[in-house]
C-alpha cells in the first residue's frame, strides 16, 4: 500500500486542454490554503492510469476528488465507480457543443454511483473547490474559519449600487 502522504484534494482532468478551466479549482484551493495534486488522467487515452489512480486514491490519502472533463466526459463517473471518495465533476466547455455534452455525460449517473456535478466551465471548477473545502472543513475547524472568511469577503465585495464601467 502507498504511504498516506497525498494532499487532501486531487484535481484530475482528461487533457491538458482542460487545465485553463480546472485551474480555477486550483486557484480557489490556494486561496483557502488547501493542498492539492493536479493530474492528467484520461478515461479514454490513459484508462489504466485512471484505473490505478482511482483504485488507490483513498489509500494514497486523498479525501476528495475533483474531476474535470469535456465532450464524452466519462472521467468523473468512471472514477466514482472505482473509489468510495466523494467525486465532484466539472463539465468542461467543449468546442463543438459548448459543454452541454460534457454536462450530460457527467450528470446522469445511475443510482448507486454518485458524482456531484457542477456548472459548465470556470464557475463549476471554482464551486467544486468550494464544495471540497466544505467537506474537509467538517473535520478541520481552522479550515472552517478560513472558508467562513472567504465567503464573508466575497459578500463584502458586492457593491450596493452599479457604476458605469469605462
Ligand atoms: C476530453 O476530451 C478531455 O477532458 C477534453 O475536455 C476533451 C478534448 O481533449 P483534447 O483533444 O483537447 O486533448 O477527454
Amino acid at each position: 500500500m502507498t504511504a498516506l502522504n497525498a494532499p487532501p484534494v486531487a484535481i484530475i482532468m482528461g487533457s491538458q486542454s482542460d487545465w485553463p478551466t480546472m485551474k480555477h479549482a486550483a486557484t480557489t484551493l490556494d486561496q483557502l490554503d488547501i493542498a492539492y495534486a493536479p493530474r492528467i488522467v484520461s478515461a479514454h487515452r490513459t484508462p489504466e492510469r485512471m484505473y490505478d489512480f482511482a483504485r488507490t486514491a483513498r489509500d494514497q490519502g486523498f479525501k476528495v476528488i475533483i474531476a474535470g472533463a469535456g465532450g464524452a466526459a466519462h472521467l468523473p463517473g468512471m472514477t466514482a465507480a472505482l473509489t468510495p471518495l466523494p467525486v465532484f465533476g466539472v463539465p468542461v466547455q467543449s468546442r463543438a457543443l459548448s459543454g452541454e455534452d460534457s454536462l450530460l455525460s457527467i450528470v446522469q449517473m445511475p443510482a448507486g454511483i454518485p458524482v456531484g456535478t457542477l456548472a459548465i466551465g470556470n464557475a463549476g471548477a471554482t464551486n467544486a473547490a468550494l464544495l471540497a473545502a466544505a467537506v474537509l472543513a467538517l473535520s478541520d475547524p481552522a479550515l472552517a474559519d478560513r472558508l467562513d472568511a472567504w465567503r464573508a469577503a466575497r459578500t463584502a465585495a458586492v457593491a450596493d449600487h452599479p457604476v458605469d464601467e469605462a
